[in-house]
């Protein structure tokens, strides 16, 4: 068979193996794994890995914040950056407002990505607002591929725990993944009410203001919230030992719990949130930066298999009054926007420091850049893994080149791992076959980027949490989750 486009001599990498051979790609598949493949185009894969194109699983692109401040990246932008890093798809947030329909949320997010995307994309949704009609509505969101819901433990958004069972509930009901943001909103608010009162105001308090034990305490909860409705729950931007603890515990345990880290907390630590002339606030996230024992013990967590995924948590507010300072300078550490970038960096840093380094084996950098996003987010086979029938999106790395980080292709103005030695870093990206970069340049349009339709979370491998309580032949035969 002549193929479209033939990958040649490459290493190959999946989440499982590592092998040479050629991919032949046609009408944007892999047709065929082999060796001498024929194509009337090729790629000189000699002396690089050719791995899945990353899924980036957890970016904030063209979205308000809770504060109402828009990102500086839009799917234009953003898709950009990711491919340069590395990445062949993303799921950003597409974020309900209060009182909005979930299909009215949804439409709105399709008209912001689909004329921009590079790469394909899907969202998770945002449920601020989680009333009776919203959790009727949810299974319309599965009709439209959309599979996975964030909600806050924190904020003016928050759930009580009461609302985080009912979406658990419907979540499950449909194949679908519970993500929360696992912080003590009291706690939070007691400390920074505390630290400002008596004048702790600078952009640095925002670290004790946001103590380790208030995420601790909140992934407890959530994680027994998720035993009690024995649904799927995903723990995101894990920031402590203690909440990495608490998840492998739960896995132990078979419960279909799971989470991630991002690479701010195993790169960054809140001396960052020191910097003189306000420049701490770029470091400014939520949960935010740890100390160096943390950075350890969560390289352990990502070596031992507790974090199923890396994502970047790329929310992008740029260093001046349309960003981090859209309240102006003469605010305390709440008042500035609460995020940083990060999507192009995520793969690289991984790679670099996790790869290179021996902390991960390049098996596990393919599983927790790519493999475990498609398989909990609804896209494996299609999408994650080098295999026949699979979408070609595929990343070639060179895993000799040096750079150090500097300037990305986003739309920020500072990037918060600037000046780190990053050895690895992808030379071509395809998604379903097209180059999307290929010698340092984009080759699509803006709208080339297809809208992933999502299928069910895979809870293989775990066993699930029934309680007695809630089992009909040990509850006296009471049916709750019908
Ligand atoms: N949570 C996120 O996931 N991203 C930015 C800020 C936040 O609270
Ligand atoms: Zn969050
Ligand atoms: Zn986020």
């Amino acid at each position: 068979m002549k193929h479209d486009l033939v990958l040649k001599g490459g290493k190959l990498v999946t989440a499982n193996e590592t092998f040479i051979a050629d991919i032949g790609i046609k009408g944007g598949k892999i047709a065929t794994l082999g060796e001498s493949l024929d194509g009337y185009d090729v790629i000189n894969a000699d002396e690089k890995l050719v791995m899945p194109g990353g899924i980036e699983p957890h970016c904030h692109i063209a979205q308000e914040s809770g504060m109402g401040v828009m990102t500086s990246d839009d799917y234009e932008t953003g898709s950009i950056s990711a491919a340069f890093g590395g990445n062949s798809s993303f799921v950003p947030f597409a974020a309900q407002k209060k009182g909005e329909s979930i299909s009215d949320t949804i439409d709105e997010y399709d008209r912001r990505a689909e004329t921009k995307s590079v790469i394909d994309y899907s969202y998770h949704l945002i449920l601020t607002d989680p009333n009776q009609d919203v959790l009727n509505e949810l299974p319309y969101a599965f009709e439209r591929g959309i599979t996975s819901f964030k909600v806050f433990m924190t904020y003016a958004t928050r759930v009580t725990d009461a609302q985080l069972l009912d979406i658990l509930t419907v979540a499950r009901r449909h194949g679908g993944l519970t993500m929360v943001h696992a912080e003590n909103h009291d706690m939070l608010s007691w400390m920074s009410n505390s630290l400002t009162q008596a004048g702790y105001t600078e952009p640095r308090y925002h670290a004790p203001a946001r103590p380790g034990i208030a995420e601790e305490e909140a992934i407890n909860r959530a994680i027994s919230l998720s035993k009690l409705a024995n649904a799927p729950l995903m723990i995101v931007h894990v920031s402590t030992p203690t909440g990495a603890e608490l998840v492998a515990k739960a896995r132990m345990d078979g419960a279909y719990v799971f989470s991630e880290t991002c690479p701010q907390y195993i790169f960054l630590t809140r001396e960052d949130l020191n910097k003189p002339k306000l420049e701490g606030a770029k470091y400014i996230c939520s949960p935010p930066l740890r100390d160096v024992a943390t950075q350890e013990a969560l390289w352990r967590h990502i070596a031992g298999g507790t974090f199923s995924v890396v994502s970047s948590d790329h929310a992008p507010y740029r260093f001046d009054e349309s960003g981090k300072f859209f309240n102006g300078h003469n605010v305390d550490f709440r008042g500035f926007a609460n995020g940083m970038p990060g999507i192009e960096m995520r793969l690289p840093l991984m790679f670099s420091e996790g790869v290179l380094k021996g902390r991960i084996s390049i098996n596990q950098f393919v599983a927790l850049s790519s493999t475990n996003a498609a398989r909990l987010y609804g896209m494996l086979p299609r999408k994650g893994t080098l295999a026949i029938g699979a979408d070609a999106d595929i990343a070639i790395w060179d895993p000799s080149e040096t750079r150090i980080a500097g300037e990305m292709h986003d739309a920020m103005d500072y990037n918060p791992f600037e000046g780190m030695k990053i050895k690895g870093w992808p030379t071509t990206v395809l998604n379903r076959g097209q180059r999307v970069i290929d010698d340092g340049k984009l080759h699509v349009k803006p709208g080339d980027g297809n809208f992933i339709y999502r299928g069910r979370t895979d809870l293989s491998g775990l066993t699930g949490s029934s309680l007695p309580e809630t089992e009909p032949k040990t509850n006296f035969g009471a049916e709750i989750f019908k």
